[in-house]
């Protein structure tokens, strides 16, 4: 999954994509390095950030993907939490919903219903602007886990269906360090729920506190951790770096034992 950010904030290429004809660019240029999703997105969920107006999200993101889905051959992922942008943007052609708050805002599981496309749940403790404030966990794999798949549940209880449900652990969202580091290495169980599960890690603050990079030099650690990501169990990595990471998931299907 590529990584489209069309927001001026974001934490890793804030502004970097923000014109419509370079988001355009940029969504074909992962598609030919190898991404079989491209993820857009029109509000920053960075740690701190701000939310932004119903509105502002539209017009961020329904254009584009107006305009790239003519001429991609892979579906685009629509990643918002609004109902109304889910409405929206599968209506201009997205064919995926990628929700950080596991559709819990008002509307959200009715309208992912309603829409009958596969979604991402994704766990996250607090909400972006004050998520890193002292998050605290006493078995950090087992809460995420559980939550992901009473979450599940819900949704498939209001109608979703199975087959239609992805679960990620959202590292960064709400967690230390530490607490990123032992949920991944609880990955394996996750993966044993039998959803697919979706691994989101490029660029993060993990990353840089791993390495002691800079964002923009991170890209081997996230390459890696991708690579690790799927060695564990993850079906999709989403990653701001598809042909480097194409390239190293390559190399690890050819040579893993
Ligand atoms: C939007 N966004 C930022 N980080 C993410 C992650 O780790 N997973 C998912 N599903 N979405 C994310």
């Amino acid at each position: 999954m590529g990584i489209l950010n069309v927001t001026p904030d974001s934490f890793s290429d804030g502004g970097q994509w923000f014109g419509k004809s370079e988001a355009i660019q940029h969504a074909l240029a992962m598609q030919d390095a190898g991404a079989d999703i491209i993820d857009i997105g029109g509000e920053s969920t960075r740690p701190g950030a701000e939310a932004v107006s119903l509105q502002q999200e539209l017009d961020r993101v329904i254009p584009v993907i107006e305009a790239i889905v003519p001429s991609l051959s892979v579906p685009v992922s629509i990643d918002t939490s609004k109902p109304e942008v889910m409405r929206a943007a599968v209506a201009a052609g997205a064919g995926m919903i990628n929700d950080v708050y596991a559709l819990r805002l008002d509307g959200a599981v009715q309208a992912a219903v309603d829409l009958g496309v596969p979604v991402c749940l994704m766990h996250m403790q607090g909400e972006p602007r004050v998520m890193q404030d002292n998050p605290v966990y006493q078995d950090v794999g087992g809460e995420v886990r559980q939550f992901l798949l009473e979450r599940a549940k819900q949704c498939e209880e209001s109608g979703l269906l199975k087959k239609n449900i992805v679960l990620d652990p959202g590292f960064g969202f709400g967690k230390t360090l530490q607490q990123n580091l032992d949920l991944f290495h609880s990955l394996p169980e996750l993966v044993a729920s039998g959803y697919p599960v979706l691994v989101g890690i490029s660029r993060k603050a993990m990353i840089g506190q791993l390495t002691g990079r800079e964002i923009l030099d991170r890209v081997p650690g996230s390459i890696t951790a991708a690579a690790l990501a799927v060695l564990q169990g993850a079906s999709i990595v989403r990653v701001h770096d598809v042909a480097e990471t194409q390239d190293a998931l390559n190399i690890v299907k050819s040579l893993r034992l």
